[in-house]
This record gives structure tokens, sequence and C-alpha cells, in this order.
């Protein structure tokens, strides 16, 4: 029987609890180890020590954004072919001021120029050339208290120019909304930047999601889509990513203030206008948040959807995140209004504890439950795992037609084991820094009848990170 068909090596890193603003223009973005720079880089160490000397008082900070800007970046602002130093401070004051200095170095001379504003966060900063005009444009979100406010600055012949400020701030804030995020990309690849910005509104419990351009200094709203029931602005996702080969798209997981769920969205864009692609779904619900990612190494992002009956939470822990669970992961198929749908493309059971994940083979998916054996004289450096087949629709609730498959067996590695018997009990499939895991208890006239093997099974287990 041929039915196993390996879907692709799964390599991947769940980023559960933080969303990151992640976008293809990576590449591009400023070298910003400078923390974590080798000592014996003499240069970059003079540059920090200059940066440090110059912020004085002020501490240097790192935006929240660190996935994408450090404390000290070095980028072409100007765009003369020439790194400038950009660095990000915080003055603490009675009243809290953050900002930024860019030094530039010419022949021998260096001058740096500054800028604040009152605010106790930089929870974003970037350098993008918003308006194509070969400059690059300093972004900054910075939060004050409860409220976010975003500044675009333009560096030009050694100064520091406000192109949007809190100052002439109204784009955003009318009719309270109080909280906004941004995003940068070029979505529709027509090699312009999109800036999406997301406000957010407590009394209404709404997000608008607006597609901006800067153009001549001012920042125009092009098209805004409004979703409601938003329980709060902290637990909004919004990642780029692949609707099809070419076509990008935003994938929104939204928290729910109705059922306390995620909700998931994507969007993307059409001559201009922000298409919700769900629109006429029923809404894709998940009890927890779960980054998007592209599981099968195909080029386009997969949306996850939890299994409810694989849930596995911790009892001890306050912990909001599972120790186990299968997601389901699927893909837009790309059509419109009601014909909008997902595509199911592989299931996949993660143990966040122990650090595996195993990608159900397609001719068990939906059959079988995946359940820690603590009958047997288990401990914290040894587990089994019971890996169940069960021909029902709900294979961890119906616990009376299943049949064992096999066990997967946990062994830490140099924890010596007193019995002598149950480290590396079976077929070795899989090592990680900290556990052996091995195979063993084969139901083997089921595992026969599944087209199974233990050469087949070693790729369908992995590390998760
Ligand atoms: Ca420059
Ligand atoms: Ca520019
Ligand atoms: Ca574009
Ligand atoms: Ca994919």
């Amino acid at each position: 029987m041929r039915l196993l068909k390996l879907v692709g090596v799964l390599s991947l890193v769940v980023i559960l609890s933080t969303g990151c603003y992640k976008n293809d223009n990576s590449s591009e973005n400023p070298i910003n180890l400078f923390d974590e720079l080798p000592i014996y880089n003499q240069e970059k160490k003079d540059i920090s020590d200059k940066a440090k000397r110059i912020a004085g008082s002020a501490n240097l900070i790192l935006p929240y954004n660190s996935i994408e800007v450090g404390k000290i970046n070095e980028v072409d602002l100007n765009n003369d072919g020439k790194n400038e130093v950009v660095f990000f401070e915080k003055r603490e004051n009675i009243n809290n001021e953050v900002g930024f200095t860019v030094l530039e170095s010419k022949d021998d001379e260096s001058k740096d120029a500054l800028y604040t504003e009152s605010g106790d966060k930089i929870k974003y900063a970037n350098f993008y050339d918003l308006d194509n005009d070969g400059n690059k444009e300093i972004i900054l979100v910075v939060e004050e208290k409860n409220e976010t406010t975003l500044t675009i600055c333009r560096y030009e012949n050694g100064e520091i120019k406000e192109l949007v400020s809190k100052n002439n701030y109204d784009y955003f804030n009318q009719d309270k909304f109080l909280k906004l995020g941004i995003v940068v990309d070029d979505i529709d690849n027509d090699d312009s930047l999109e800036l999406i910005i997301y406000n957010y509104n407590y009394a209404k419990k709404e997000m608008n999601l607006n597609l901006c351009e800067l153009k001549d200094d001012k920042i125009n709203i092009i098209d805004t889509l409004k979703f409601d029931d938003v329980k709060n602005f902290d637990d909004i996702n919004i990642s780029v990513g692949k609707i099809g080969k070419k076509d990008k798209g935003l994938f929104l997981s939204l928290p729910t203030s109705k059922n306390s769920k995620f909700n998931t969205e994507v969007v993307y864009l059409e001559n201009n206008k922000l298409i919700d692609a769900f629109k006429d779904h029923k809404d894709i619900l998940n009890d927890y948040y779960i980054a998007f990612e592209d599981v099968n190494n195909d080029g386009i992002t997969n949306i996850p959807i939890i299994d409810i009956e694989s849930i596995n939470k911790d009892s001890l822990s306050t912990s909001t995140m599972p120790k186990s669970l299968i997601i389901s992961w699927n893909k837009y198929n790309g059509k419109e209004g009601k014909d909008a749908d997902l595509l199911f493309v592989n299931k996949i059971y993660y143990n966040y504890e122990l650090n595996f994940k195993f990608l159900i083979p397609n001719n068990l998916v939906g059959k079988i439950s995946i359940n820690e054996n603590t009958d047997q004289n288990t401990s914290s450096s040894y587990k089994i795992f019971n890996f169940y087949y069960n021909e029902s629709s709900t294979p961890y609730l119906d616990k009376k037609n299943r049949q064992q498959l096999f066990s997967l067996n946990l062994a830490e590695k140099g924890v010596v084991d007193d019995s002598k018997t149950i480290n590396n009990k079976g077929d070795i499939i899989l090592e990680s820094d900290k556990y052996v895991y091995s195979i063993s208890d084969i139901n083997e006239k089921l595992f026969n009848k599944l087209g199974l093997s233990i050469d087949i099974l070693k790729d369908y287990f992995s590390i998760i990170k």
C-alpha cells in the first residue's frame, strides 16, 4: 500500500508567544547585533562606545520589534552609500522621553542629530523608503500610558525632520482609537511599500485595518476594513504571508470578546482595495494564538486550526499554552466571496513540553490519539506516550474502540537509569540535545496493515526547535 506520502521536511519553528512583524524585506534590514558582537571587533566596539558617550544620561533601548532592529543600527538613511549609525534611547524624567540619534561620519568629523518625544516605550521602529525617493524614513510607534502614536521622520542634510508626528496626528486617533500597530511590506508586489496601520478602539471593541501610503510627506488612507468584536489590542497578531505562489496576504489573528477565542482572517490587496477573504465564511476560531507558518515548505502560508479534543493542559501550570495538541494546517483556496474556503494540508501533533512533533501520516489523519502513559514507572527523565489507532471520528473521546499502535519512549540523556531496562527501549527514531526518542510496543499486525515501518516513522517525527 502506498498510502503514505511524506508531505515535506519539517524544519520550522512555531513562534507561539509573540507576534513578530515578519516581512520579505528582512534581508535589507540593518545589522544590529552590537550587543552580541565579540569584543575583538574593534570598529563595532568603537561605534558602540561612541553611541553610549553621545547618549549621555539617556539609556540605549531596544524597540519591541527587536527581531528587526537593535539598540544600535547601521543603516544608510540618506542614500549616499555610507551607513549612518542610529541608536534608540530613553530619558527618564518626570515626563519620560524616547527617541533616536542619527550619527553620521564624514571624513574625520562626525555629527549627530537627536529626535525625542514624550513616551515610555518604543513599540516599533524601522527604516523604510516609504515614498520611493531613495531616502529611508524612520518609523516609530511610541507608547505613552494607554496611547500609542505613530511618528515618521526623515534624515536629510544632517537634520531630522518630522513628517508625521503626535502634533499632526489626526489620521488614526480620531474617534478614540488609542492603540495602533504597523506592518510595512510590498503586499501587492508593485515595488512600492504599503503601510498597513491597524488601530483599536477599546470602547467599541473595534479594529480598523488601514491601507496607507506616504505621499508628499503626508499619510493618505487608501482603504479601511473594520473588524468588530475584537477583545483587546495586545493579542492582535498580524503578519505578512503568501496566499499563492506569488501573491502575498495579511494573516490576522484577532482575539474575540464574545467567546474568548482567536479568529483568523486573511486580507489581500486588489486594485488598492483591502479584501477580507473570509468575509462570508464562518469564523475560523482557535482557543490559543498559533503563529501562521508554511508547515509544508511549499511557499504558501498555512492556517492553523487546533483540534479541541486533543488539547492537553497542565492543570498545575499557570501557563495558558497547552502541553500538547494537534493542529490541522490549512490554506486559503484563493476564491472569493461565498466560494472562499480552507483547503486541508496536514495535521501535526505538537508536544511543546517535550519538544517534539509528529506529522500525522495521511491514512492516520482523524484516527489517532496520543496519550502520555503515566501508569508505568515514568519519571521526569523518562516518559512514555501511547499512540492509539481508532476508526472513530473522535479518536480522543472514543476510548473503547482504540487499539494500541505503538509507544514512544523518551529517555533524558545523561540520566542514569537504575533499572537499566527502559533507556532506549525499542528502536531509536529521533534525538534532541536533551532526549532520545524510541519506538516500542508495536502492534505489528496493525502497523503492517497501515503501511508503517520504523524507517517511515523516522521521517514523521521531528524536533520543534
Ligand atoms: Ca548615508
Ligand atoms: Ca523616502
Ligand atoms: Ca506595493
Ligand atoms: Ca504551505
